[in-house]
């Protein structure tokens, strides 16, 4: 534990307030005491339900999967990819047709997943993954959405910026009663818009959100050629309290959370996306998380094309290299992939790009502590101070030394040209003149010559 800057964090606060190892005997992250603003406890293990979906594994060794071509049923729209999604289906929820209504189902449980290989969270989310898979549709269509109800509370679910009856809208107690656990509800209306929407519990939902219950609802316009893209990507992005050394998000952090991810996983763990070279691509965001997220593409520049308040006209989108995604919303973007390379999308608070760290570690930044670290280490065995020189080592350190059981290293990626030294919410975008007709993923992008930077000194 010492090793990580969350360890490095609690010792420091130890030897200031305790004279020495008291927060650490009590087990207790210092942070579970710091931001327990509310007093609700971390929701208790489920029942064990008999038959549950299996939980997805994250992809190892190479966290892109091929990602052919695939149509919305009974179109010729090309699907949304979810990222990490099922194979298959590519993320989105299959449905069977009954009497013209298109009927899902959804099975809320709780189960582990890997946010990054060795990185595992109790969730709670919908058929064994978090975010449930994406519940694509057609305006038009008639769905009908089946909720079981496998967790040890009740739950609800809000089909967020979705236009339905009133009785529909899932809010427990105003809309209509929860779903008790162990019983199965049905939600049922004709999707009279198109747009990027999302659903979530309206029971509860500051425990059920925290821990991972949410998902993407995309409705495809029924004329067909309104809004056509090549490649067309879902992606939700969720903060988390999972304080180092443990599995199960605190519910009670309010705003000091310590996890970032997309769609359930953490960069390096993050699916890639792969695009050839000329296409234009969708990228559908979501966000109910506690915090805002500025979206960042490199190499490109994007256009704002839609929120979850429908699409924007043409004459009203406008260009950016980083949109915002505030809580609560979705925002849909688009661009022309005309830039081959590895471009890196990410959020732009930096503390988001990065893994697991108290954010109170006092400033050592240009301070020459080599007296302080030893005469702490002598009363501190294996204390070791944030960087001198900035933190821009400890990715590969927190990589190679032991740190909490179950906690990612802070920054972890590697790349072609060395360590990343980012995490969290990251991934990248590979455009390439040619990929194999399934998307495989093409590997690293080799500059041409010339087009490197190079050492002058
Ligand atoms: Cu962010």
């Amino acid at each position: 534990m010492t090793n990580s800057p969350w360890g490095r964090r609690q010792l420091l606060k130890s030897a200031a307030l305790l004279g020495g190892a008291g927060a650490l005997l009590t087990g207790r992250p210092a942070a579970a005491q710091d931001h327990a603003h509310h007093t609700t406890p971390a929701p208790t293990p489920a029942a064990t339900p008999r038959k549950l979906p299996a939980a997805k594994k994250v992809v190892a060794g190479g966290v892109t999967p091929p990602r052919p071509p695939r149509l919305v049923p009974g179109t010729d729209r090309p699907a949304t990819i979810t990222l990490h999604g099922d194979a298959l289906h590519g993320g989105s929820l299959p449905f069977v047709l009954k009497d013209g209504v298109k009927e899902f189902h959804l099975t809320a449980h709780e189960f582990e997943q890997e946010f990054a290989p060795g990185f595992k969270v109790k969730v709670w989310g919908y058929n064994g993954s978090s975010p449930g898979p994406t519940i694509e549709a057609v305006e038009g269509d008639r769905v009908r959405i089946l909720v079981t109800n496998k967790l040890p509370e009740a739950t609800s679910i809000h089909w967020h910026g979705v236009l339905l009856p009133s009785g529909m809208d899932g809010v427990s107690g105003l809309s209509a009663p929860p779903i008790p656990p162990g019983e199965t509800w049905a939600y049922e209306f004709t999707l009279r818009q198109h747009g990027t929407q999302m659903y979530h519990p309206h029971f509860d939902e500051m425990v059920q959100m925290a821990v991972g219950m949410m998902g993407m609802f995309v409705i495809h316009p029924k004329d067909a050629d309104m809004g056509r893209v090549d490649r067309d990507y879902t992606m939700m992005l969720h903060a988390w309290a999972i304080h180092p050394g443990t599995s199960r998000p605190d519910p009670a952090v309010m705003l000091e959370h310590d996890t970032w991810t997309i769609n359930g996983r953490v960069f390096p763990a993050v699916e890639h996306m792969v695009v050839k070279t000329g296409q234009r691509v969708r990228l559908r965001i979501g966000n109910v998380s506690m915090h805002e997220h500025p979206m960042h593409i490199h190499g490109h520049h994007m256009w704002v094309t839609g929120t979850d308040g429908g699409m924007l006209p043409e004459s009203a989108r406008w260009p950016e290299t980083t949109i915002q995604v505030p809580v609560g919303t979705t925002r849909t973007v688009e661009f022309v992939a005309d830039n081959p390379g590895d471009w890196a999308f990410h959020c732009h608070k930096s503390h988001h790009a990065m893994n697991t760290m108290g954010h109170d570690i006092p400033n050592f930044l240009g301070v020459d502590q080599k007296g302080v670290a030893q005469r702490l280490a002598e009363q501190l065995p294996g204390y070791m101070p944030m960087g001198s020189t900035g933190m821009g080592d400890m990715g590969g350190m927190a990589g190679m030394m032991p740190g909490p059981r179950n906690t990612p290293p802070m920054m972890s990626g590697t790349g072609p040209y060395g360590a990343l030294d980012m995490g969290g919410m990251v991934t990248v975008i590979k455009v390439r003149d040619t990929l194999a007709d399934d998307y495989r993923d093409p590997g690293w992008y080799q500059a041409p010559k010339g087009t490197l930077a190079w050492r002058v000194s």
